[in-house]
């Protein structure tokens, strides 16, 4: 599987989604899993949406990260497994990664004859750095804009009266 946030930055406030998908060497029945993040960094804007390809399940833990591929299962590379919108809250960095509550029976890839399958995670980071950084840099492209337009002015001839 691999984690893909669709920002490296995310400014507070700001919502951004991430795509995790996964490859599939054998059909896969359905999935749980879960995902794990710093909740004092970033948070959920909203109920997660299962790919396409499968049928959203009622995850026993509530998070809605489930769903099924009846009755031939989905095979192959780049499989949309949920799509997810996520809120910068405060600033620092968090990884997103995925995993499964061993558990949880609902959580894992299920193979023909129920049998989970093995997998691998490839998380990302996602960084709220601080609104200063944002500020300053702001301040400092506004202070060049003005020193171009003094510069500017002062290039411009001054008519001579006439007369
Ligand atoms: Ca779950």
């Amino acid at each position: 599987m691999t984690v893909e946030p669709e920002v490296d930055t995310a400014g507070l406030g700001q919502i951004f989604e991430v795509l995790i998908f996964a490859d599939f060497s054998e059909p896969i029945l359905g999935f749980g899993i879960d995902v794990d993040f710093d909740p004092a960094v970033i948070d959920w804007a909203d109920d997660p949406l299962v790919g396409e390809l499968w049928d959203p399940v009622f995850a026993p833990d509530g998070d809605g990260l489930a769903g099924l591929s009846p009755p031939t299962g989905l095979v192959g590379d780049g499989i949309l497994l949920v799509s997810l919108l996520f809120e910068g809250v405060s600033v620092g960095s968090t990884s997103i990664d995925v995993s499964v509550t061993l558990e949880d029976l609902t959580e894992g890839f299920v193979l023909e004859g129920g049998v989970f399958d093995s997998f691998s995670v490839v998380p990302d980071d996602v960084i709220v750095p601080e609104p200063g950084a944002d500020l300053m840099a702001a301040f400092a492209l506004t202070a060049i804009g003005v020193l171009r337009a003094c510069s500017g002015a002062a290039r411009t001839p001054i008519r001579a009266p006439k007369g």
